[in-house]
């Protein structure tokens, strides 16, 4: 089925991490004046749309995921006049502003919970409080259920004030919100119209598919969530997804697209395919996580051919994809996926690598979500000890498997490779002291290597990893067959992947005239070692080049080898 063309199909998003950005005032935290001062570099790299994590007044207990006002600005990253002048500043370049969407929990400093603790009306019911037989209250053992968090804890916590439990998914200080009760829903519609009235241009929803709980009945034993089945993707979470679509989101130019946890194909097509009138799209996280084992934690060896499956299975089974390769809860794709050695070094496999996995998520079917740091390769950070880690979630799983008796080596080595703020080190801008990033000092570590590996150097370089990012995202603009043409993938193996982008086959003769006089054939080599093209793959990369990563100037279709790391895109 062809997609309906709209303008957040067309565009790239950009994802900013406020507090790692750009700091304007010395404080050690990136701010919103510091990405105002910015928005140059990000119009240049060709963006449509900027996403930013939260921003919201938060005592910052989850890096802002913790909102203890929706309508105002934390003062670590400036106040509503700076977001005021972010919006109209950005608008003038053409790129929109989208939100973070915090809606099932609060932090518990917000009013609504502390007046809900003090049972004070309208706010009594604002979150799912469960009281016990007086008997048993205060017995650790005996909770309302056997529910556990997000963070691998137990998820009521008592409060003094109340005398009943309340649920946290999450932390503690994060509250869950009682969707039965509809002034919750309605407190959540004036959140989106409040921030749709300012001229944003939608909003990422966080854990979206987790706020309604169906029953708070005992859950089935598990390693990690027990007590999913009640709360993921129940029918009551898409009746208020599909609500706030009629009653909201329609009447504004937006779109949202949903972080979900724990899902598959088919709840994705429930969550955002175009007749459900959910969202506009869904982050999954099967893609990445090809050479890990549970979720993401241990690894096993990378298949290109496992890759290849993976995205055909969700490029060919969704509407619309939502596609990231970074975001601030994962590691750097070039540290996964490609091989980051020679970081910063010309025709390194760092060089050659990030621009592989440019090209790739670049021709890909949906919207492309480039992540801070993204665009000029910055790899996973170069700590040495979990001192210098600020990640909650990796101290939590450290401490998991500390209880496990897993010898801290191990623990070190696995936990590296996920830990969060890998993602989270400060932007690399130059290579000065603080990189750029920071006059003082800085709230997480900046990697070594940004001395050799940043903004600066890389800006006027038109073969440097940023340049190629900005003609990967010129091409897909002037292409309406890599926008909403068909994904086809056509052969893998360990090491190499190949697939097409095709035009729709479809009754809509407009959009099959302005889709079909063009194709591109996609190869990647996944290696560091150079491979030879079998006669199948040979017959498969006929066309003359658009793009090549190694800096071949054609492609010679009696071509035997792929080079290290090579991605060539031919047009056809
Ligand atoms: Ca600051």
């Amino acid at each position: 089925m062809s997609p309906q063309p709209a303008w957040w199909k067309e565009g790239v998003v950009y994802q900013i991490y406020p507090r790692s950005f750009q700091d304007s005032n010395g404080d050690g935290k990136g701010d919103i004046p510091g990405i105002i001062s910015r928005l140059d570099e990000i119009a240049a790299l060709g963006v449509r749309v900027i996403w930013l994590s939260p921003v919201y007044k938060s005592p910052q207990i989850d890096n802002g995921y913790d909102i203890s006002d929706y309508y105002s600005i934390d003062p670590i990253f400036g106040t509503m006049e700076d977001m005021d002048r972010l919006i109209s500043e950005a608008k003038k370049r053409n790129i929109g502003i989208v939100m973070d969407l915090v809606i099932n929990h609060t932090s518990d400093e917000h009013q609504w919970f502390q007046k809900s603790r003090r049972r004070e009306d309208p706010y009594t019911d604002y979150y799912i409080w469960q009281g016990l037989p007086a008997s048993s209250a205060q017995s650790k053992k005996n909770l309302p259920n056997n529910w556990t968090s997000f963070f691998m804890e137990d998820c009521w916590e008592y409060d003094d004030l109340r005398g009943e439990y309340y649920l946290h998914l999450f932390h503690k200080k994060q509250p869950d919100l009682n969707y039965k009760n509809p002034l919750v829903y309605d407190e959540v519609k004036n959140i989106l119209q409040f921030w749709l009235d300012k001229g944003i241009a939608g909003f990422r929803c966080d854990v979206i598919n987790v706020i309604w709980k169906t029953s708070l009945a005992d859950g089935k034993k598990s390693i990690m969530l027990t007590g999913l089945e009640h709360y993921k993707c129940q029918e009551g979470n898409h009746d208020i997804l599909q609500k706030l679509r009629k009653d909201v989101l329609s009447n504004y130019d937006c779109f949202t697209v949903g972080e979900a946890v724990m899902i598959n194909l088919d709840d994705a097509k429930l969550l955002s395919n175009a007749d459900r009138q959910e969202l506009d799209m869904v982050f999954y996280f099967d893609h990445l996580e090809v050479d890990r084992r549970f979720a993401r934690f241990i690894p096993k060896q990378f298949s290109a051919a496992q890759l290849l499956h993976r995205l055909t299975k969700w490029q060919q089974g969704l509407d619309w994809n939502a596609i990231y390769f970074e975001n601030h809860d994962q590691t750097r794709i070039v540290s996964h996926y490609g091989d980051d050695s020679g970081a910063g070094e010309r025709d390194s496999h760092w060089e050659r690598s990030a621009k592989l996995l440019a090209a790739l998520q670049i021709t890909l079917r949906g919207t492309p979500f480039v992540y801070q740091g993204q665009e000029i390769g910055m790899t996973n950070f170069d700590f040495s000890s979990f001192n210098q880690i600020k990640d909650i979630e990796t101290h939590n799983l450290n401490r998991l498997m500390k209880k496990l008796c897993f010898p801290a080596w191990l623990r070190w080595k696995w936990l590296k490779l996920s830990s969060r703020d890998n993602t989270r080190t400060p932007f690399q801008w130059t290579a000065g002291e603080g990189a750029g990033f920071s006059t003082g000092q800085s709230w997480l570590g900046i990697n070594a290597n940004h001395t050799k590996l940043n903004y600066e150097s890389q800006k006027n370089d038109a073969d440097s990893v940023l340049s190629f990012y900005k003609k990967m995202i010129n091409l897909r603009r002037s292409s309406e067959v890599l926008k909403y043409g068909e994904f086809k993938p056509l052969l893998a193996t360990k090491k190499l992947l190949i697939y097409s982008r095709e035009s729709v086959q479809t009754e809509n003769s407009s959009y099959k005239e302005a889709a079909s006089s063009e194709a591109y054939i996609i190869a990647c080599n996944f290696s560091g070692k150079r491979i030879k093209l079998s006669g199948e793959a040979r017959v498969l990369l006929q066309g003359t080049l658009a793009v090549s990563n190694i800096g071949r100037t054609q492609w010679n279709t009696s071509q035997t080898f792929l080079e290290a790391w090579e991605a060539v895109v031919l047009r056809v």
